[in-house]
């Protein structure tokens, strides 16, 4: 009811159907988009393995879909439990629409549907189609008497689906995390992974090999090594994947001159996490960046098999070698000023005074928030963008029992506060709102600080 005459005061209000359309589009999102712009990315589900494509000026993310065991499931305990697929999509990073379930287990005739196997994905485009590759284990045992992964195809007219899957998978492959690449001749190859990692050309038809697989040479010997992702840049071929050098996976890189190699073994991407066993990930340019998307255990630090998408940029030396990204808790994109900023997912922090915890560790999804306890200590968010600074006051959702004092100054924390946030005492989280002294137009980094020696947390602010 609410939202129909809304829908219908637009219809009064607009008089042309562009400015229409558009309205009703932002509306819809309001409804269905979670916004999210710092990491992890996605936050109505846990989400792995994110295979990160550009199709239409968009980017879509493929992620696997963690899951809970369900009850009275025979599974194995305290490893992966995913049975279907959503897609995710975002034209400036920071807004993620989920597009709901493209493909669940019980739609694949091939799939053992007790097994819950749907694992690393990715998609490709070709002809208008798009071919999405999927390793799930095969009800049908082998002449073993094993149940095996196999990679499977479902194909879509739209990214966002529906998604038809083959009946039948890929001859040819035993294995999982398959990864696509299409050179720049039209050939395209198939990636995955099983101990080794493997390649074969894929016909022209997408859904049949090419060639024989043959295992990637030059790879590290020891340590399992899996997840590949191929892409091209300047002429450089880079293979890149997640390997267990020490005690948890890292993800790796090495670059040739053909997709199919050989490589030469370039160096380290991003250094394995002290909490998660497997990173899995993907590297896209987008709108003149490079991005890299991977996973963590952020919203579940007790169990790492149920993970996160995050993205954090990537950058290259001159000589095409890849500078190692470290992880961080802010990712990507501009925050819009007069949306909520989580400072928890900050840029910076003082060593002190300042800490990070769950606001309900019951309910991990409902995020983080900042808790302040000395003064003079800060955090900084980058990339606010404040617009033509027509803002005059700043909201803030605090708790505080003793009451405190924030400031918060743009770029440098020698430069004026724009605000002081007197937060009253109270026993329950209150919504706080302060008159801004000053604001300058543009992208600013925020940074807030505590004047007193008294505790206060912050979940949110954002400007109006
Ligand atoms: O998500 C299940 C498996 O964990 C993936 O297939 C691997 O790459 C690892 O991320």
């Amino acid at each position: 009811m609410a939202k129909q005459s809304v829908v219908c005061r637009l219809l009064k209000r607009e008089k042309n159907w562009v400015k229409y359309v558009f309205s009703l589009i932002s509306l819809l999102l309001l409804f269905v988009a979670p916004s999210e712009a710092q990491n992890p990315i996605i936050r109505d589900q846990f989400s792995a393995d994110p295979s990160a494509r550009v199709f239409n000026g968009r980017v879509y993310v493929f992620p696997s879909h963690d899951i809970p065991v369900p009850e009275g499931k025979n599974l194995r305990k305290g490893w992966f439990c995913m049975e279907d697929y959503h897609v995710y999509s975002s034209d400036n990073l920071v807004d993620w629409l989920d597009h709901g379930k493209i493909l669940s287990q019980y739609d694949v005739p091939w799939v053992d549907t007790n097994a819950y196997s749907m694992w690393a994905p990715d998609c490709v485009e070709r002809n208008g189609k798009y071919y999405f590759y999927f390793p799930a284990i095969c009800s049908k045992p082998d002449s073993t008497g094993r149940r095996l992964f196999s990679i499977g195809v479902a194909i879509a007219d739209k990214p966002e689906g529906p998604y038809t899957p083959l009946p039948e998978p890929i001859k040819g492959i035993r294995g999982i995390d398959p990864n696509v690449f299409i050179d720049k001749d039209g050939q395209a190859y198939l990636y995955w992974s099983l101990r080794h990692i493997f390649v074969a050309k894929l016909k022209e038809n997408m859904i049949e090999l090419d060639s024989e697989p043959q295992i990637i040479a030059n790879l590290p010997e020891k340590g399992l090594k899996e997840g590949p992702w191929v892409f091209e840049r300047n002429g450089i071929y880079y293979l890149t994947f997640p390997h267990v050098e020490n005690e948890r996976e890292r993800l790796e890189y090495v670059m040739g001159s053909h997709p199919m190699g050989p490589f030469t073994m370039a160096g380290v991407i991003m250094d394995e996490s002290p909490s998660c066993w497997t990173n899995h990930h993907s590297i896209i340019e987008y709108k003149g960046q490079w991005y890299l998307f991977y996973h963590h255990n952020y919203l579940s630090p007790h169990f790492d098999k149920n993970r996160s998408v995050c993205i954090d940029s990537l950058f290259f030396n001159d000589d095409g070698t890849i500078r190692k990204v470290i992880p961080t808790k802010r990712g990507v994109g501009v925050a819009d000023a007069t949306r909520k900023i989580e400072i928890d997912r900050y840029s910076k922090i003082s060593n002190e005074g300042v800490t990070i915890d769950f606001i309900d560790t019951a309910n991990t999804f409902q995020g983080w928030k900042a808790i302040f306890s000395g003064k003079g200590a800060w955090v900084q968010f980058n990339a606010v963008d404040f617009g033509k600074a027509d803002l005059n006051s700043v909201v803030v959702n605090a708790y505080s029992e003793k009451g405190g004092l924030l400031e918060i100054r743009l770029d440098d924390i020698e430069n004026q506060p724009i605000v002081k946030i007197t937060i009253p005492s109270d026993k329950k989280w209150q919504i706080v709102k302060s008159k801004l002294i000053g604001v300058k137009p543009g992208i600013h980094n925020i940074i807030v600080t505590s004047k007193e020696n008294k505790k206060v947390e912050v979940d949110w602010l954002y400007f109006e």
